[in-house]
């Protein structure tokens, strides 16, 4: 069992995901903030269960859906909502959006929006270290939409090759978009199907944060023992449609019902309150946590919007070219 104290910051950290995230939607949704934002709610204890281990000198990645995973690796709400405005202060000075957040000196080498893109650089990266003869390790995480695309395998297998120190975290909430991944695999079993690489898989349900944690540390001992790549999946419930501009959730009422009720934050509050924590403590943590949200917010409005111009910086487009030029082109 986990300490309190674990629980209690393992309690903040969730609540933390889901209140900035929950901002964050309704900022989409009333338009001060543009173009899409795609919600974790419901993946919030694979985020922290599995980050609780990272270690500095780790390094993780992941995919269009990453702000748990940025928030539970200790990113600064701050930096990530002026992310969220496009303004320079954020982490990618406003440019990447919240789809493709990189902070490399925290080791959070990024988010990317290509389904199942990050891969091949995760396990790149997690070669260089071990050749480097380095200690950390990479924590990669991914949809369950990511397993039929043709570069996991290839990631998946030189990792088995390389034997290189990296957890893939497939995060399996059923539905690719608005696909039923059932309709579009041809096995029932996604740990079934990395057992032929070689390699330790683990799955687990993502509702407790307790249980994600217990079975990633037991994978990420044996990564960092030496033993090479290991594999968690954790099946979850994502809480909202696909996306913050989604208005046609595929999935049928019975399933989104289902859902409501998988929420691993509440399912924590009740473990807490069980465990003989007073409402206060909880109440107590949720507003530090709510202050922390507001404050973003209220910081990333009164920065200044960028100049035109400013999008011609720090991109790998043709800049030098003339008016002229790209008027021709
Ligand atoms: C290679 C590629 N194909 C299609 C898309 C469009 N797309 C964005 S998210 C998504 C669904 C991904 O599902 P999954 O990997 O299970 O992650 P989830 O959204 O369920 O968290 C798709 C198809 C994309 N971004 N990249």
């Amino acid at each position: 069992l986990a300490s309190t104290r674990e629980f209690l910051e393992w309690f903040e950290s969730m609540t933390l995901i889901r209140t900035f995230e929950d901002a964050a939607i309704a900022l989409y949704q009333q338009g001060t903030l543009h173009g899409t934002f795609h919600p974790c709610a419901g993946l919030e204890a694979s985020a922290v269960g599995s980050l609780a281990l990272m270690q500095k000198g780790d390094l993780v990645f992941t995919h269009h859906r990453p702000m748990g995973h940025c928030l539970a690796a200790g990113l600064d709400p701050n930096r990530l909502m002026a992310e969220l405005f496009g303004r320079k202060e954020g982490y990618c000075k406003g440019k990447g959006g919240s789809k493709h957040i990189a902070a490399v000196a925290e080791g959070f080498i990024g988010a990317g929006a290509i389904v199942a893109g990050m891969l091949p650089i995760a396990v790149g990266s997690a070669y260089a270290r071990k050749l480097a003869g380095g200690s950390g390790i990479v924590i990669a995480f991914f949809g369950e939409g990511a397993v039929n695309q043709g570069v996991f395998h290839e990631a998946l297998n030189l990792s088995s090759v390389f034997r290189t120190p990296i957890l893939f975290v497939c995060e399996n909430n059923l539905w690719a978009e608005n696909t039923q991944t059932s309709l579009v695999t041809g096995s029932e079993s996604i740990p079934a199907r990395v057992a032929s690489y070689q390699i330790p898989v683990a799955s687990t349900q993502g509702l407790d944060v307790e249980e994600v944690h217990q079975v990633a540390s037991t994978l990420v001992a044996g990564i960092r023992g030496g033993s090479g790549p290991a594999f968690l999946e954790v099946r979850a419930s994502r809480m909202h449609g696909h996306s913050s501009y989604v208005t046609n959730d595929a999935r049928p009422d019975r399933e989104r019902e289902f859902a409501a009720t998988q929420d691993p934050v509440a399912h924590l509050e009740q473990r807490l309150t069980a465990l003989g924590v007073p409402p206060a403590e909880l109440a107590e943590r949720r507003a530090k946590v709510e202050r922390l949200v507001r404050h973003a917010i209220e910081y990333a409005t009164a920065l200044p919007e960028q100049e035109p111009g400013d999008a011609f910086e720090d991109v790998y487009s043709p800049v030098d070219l003339s008016e002229a030029e790209v008027a021709a082109r």
